[in-house]
């Protein structure tokens, strides 16, 4: 049998027990911290000088011990003698400002017998203000003590500090490195029956898709108006001339067919911006990617090179793509290489939308439903057939001006689409 000792507290110190970490039956580890004790200017957890089960404890909160004290008997396993041993653990505080934990573990002048308090430089924690299972727990969990606020008395370091503290650093963590910090997981259950569905892999791509462009995109959306009643009038006439060819058309190839010269007239429109952010990708070729609603999802087939379709060869292309995208015939190369995209909800309604800008592209149009409207036309409110636009742009490589130019060019067109001859 031997004795745990209270080892040498220095000088005329004298430290009051606060905590006690062994209980009699346990068994002990040499080194493994069994006393907290509170002097004037420091917190120390006292390590045991011997390893082996503990047959009495002979101390009590609230003893004093200056040093050389017994504080309980064990049953050993391994003796090592208590003035070789130095403490390992030395929480220093400052006895004037006890909440505060001293800065500089170097100038503590406590000393064990005659071994100085190790100063190790990567063991910042020992001027915090904590006990045992709270340090096992912040080295666990990689925490500094010496960066949490302790909220104990005192400011003693509490679990729910290391945890609290944790939780913010992951978050910073996270954003620092680009990440964003998730929502909370919240069981819904708890506010009344739910079942799931898995998303399949066209809502998993596009989820992540606009994820990434909403991050990564700084956007704006300018809105316009375009009068196209003579375009509609146009339109039925062409339906009729097409009909016994079975062609169909409604306003989307006509819209294309405008902003493939638009796209011509800006090509910033049909940019990408170089991932260095210092350079401007421009392509000479005039690709549309058209969204196009399917059972299972959205999917954006693309007409290629449509500056030089005809706008009947724009709409037996459409159709076909269209086609394909909602019989899952689409192959990835189909919906590959857009430099522009327009998403038209035309034929369902809602008076105008933000789309998403789709990376890297730099730009998106929305239709929404052409309405009849009374328009002002300098002096009498006329019947007009008004045609909703929704421009969404990068603002890194877009100016609102430039946007404003484009969409109103887009109107001119649309107003008059013999412009396109020109
Ligand atoms: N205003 C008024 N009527 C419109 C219109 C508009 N802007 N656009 C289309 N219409 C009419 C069409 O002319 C057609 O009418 P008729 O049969 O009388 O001629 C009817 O609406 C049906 O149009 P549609 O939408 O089926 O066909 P479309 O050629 O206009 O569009 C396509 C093709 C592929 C764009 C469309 O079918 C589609 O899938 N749209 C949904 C796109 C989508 O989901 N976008 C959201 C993406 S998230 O940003």
């Amino acid at each position: 049998m031997t004795q745990l000792i209270v080892p040498d507290m220095g000088g005329n110190s004298q430290g009051e027990v606060i905590e006690i970490l062994i209980r009699e039956g346990e068994n002990v580890e040499q080194e493994q911290s069994t006393l907290v004790l509170e002097s004037e200017k420091a917190t120390i957890e006292v390590p045991a000088n011997a390893a082996g089960t503990v047959k009495k404890l002979l101390v009590s909160i609230g003893d004093k011990f200056s040093g050389g004290e017994a504080y309980a008997e064990l049953d050993v396993v391994v003796v090592d003698s208590v003035a070789q041993k130095p403490v390992t653990k030395a929480i220093v505080e400052s006895a004037v400002e006890p909440v505060v934990a001293a800065k500089q573990p170097n100038q503590v002048p406590a000393k064990i017998g005659t071994a100085p308090i190790p100063t190790n430089s990567n063991s910042s924690d020992t001027t915090a203000y904590a006990g045992p299972a709270v340090r096992k727990l912040a080295r666990e969990l990689g925490v500094e003590l010496q960066q949490v606020t302790g909220t104990g008395l005192r400011g003693r370091i509490q679990k729910e500090d290391v945890q609290q503290y944790v939780k913010q650093h992951l978050n910073v963590g996270s954003i620092a490195s680009g990440a964003l910090p998730t929502p909370p997981e919240i069981d819904f259950s708890q506010f009344g029956p739910i079942h799931t569905e898995a998303l399949n892999s066209i809502k998993r791509a596009t989820a992540k898709a606009m994820t990434v462009a909403n991050l990564n995109v700084p956007q704006v959306t300018q809105f316009d108006e375009a009068d196209i009643t003579e375009l509609e009038a146009f339109r039925v006439q062409q339906n009729q001339r097409f009909a016994a060819d079975g062609l169909k058309f409604s306003l989307v190839p006509f819209v294309l067919k405008a902003l493939a010269r638009c796209l011509r007239d800006y090509p910033e429109f049909n940019s990408s911006l170089h991932r260095n952010a210092e350079q401007l990708i421009l392509k000479d070729y005039v690709h549309i990617g058209v969204a196009v609603d399917t059972p299972k999802g959205l999917l954006v087939p693309v007409l290629r090179n449509i500056d030089n379709k005809t706008t009947t060869q724009i709409h037996q292309e459409l159709q076909n793509l269209a086609e394909q995208a909602r019989s899952g015939k689409l192959s990835l190369a189909d919906m590959q290489g857009g430099g522009f995209s327009l998403s038209s909800l035309g034929g369902i309604g809602g008076a105008a939308f933000t789309p998403i800008v789709n990376p890297p592209e730099v730009a998106i149009l929305g239709l929404s439903k052409a309405r009849m409207q009374p328009y002002w036309n300098g002096s009498q409110f006329v019947p007009r057939l008004m045609l909703p636009l929704s421009l969404s742009y990068d603002h890194r490589v877009i100016d609102g001006a430039q946007a404003a130019r484009f969409s109103q060019r887009l109107v001119a067109y649309l107003q008059d689409i013999r412009q396109l001859l020109m």
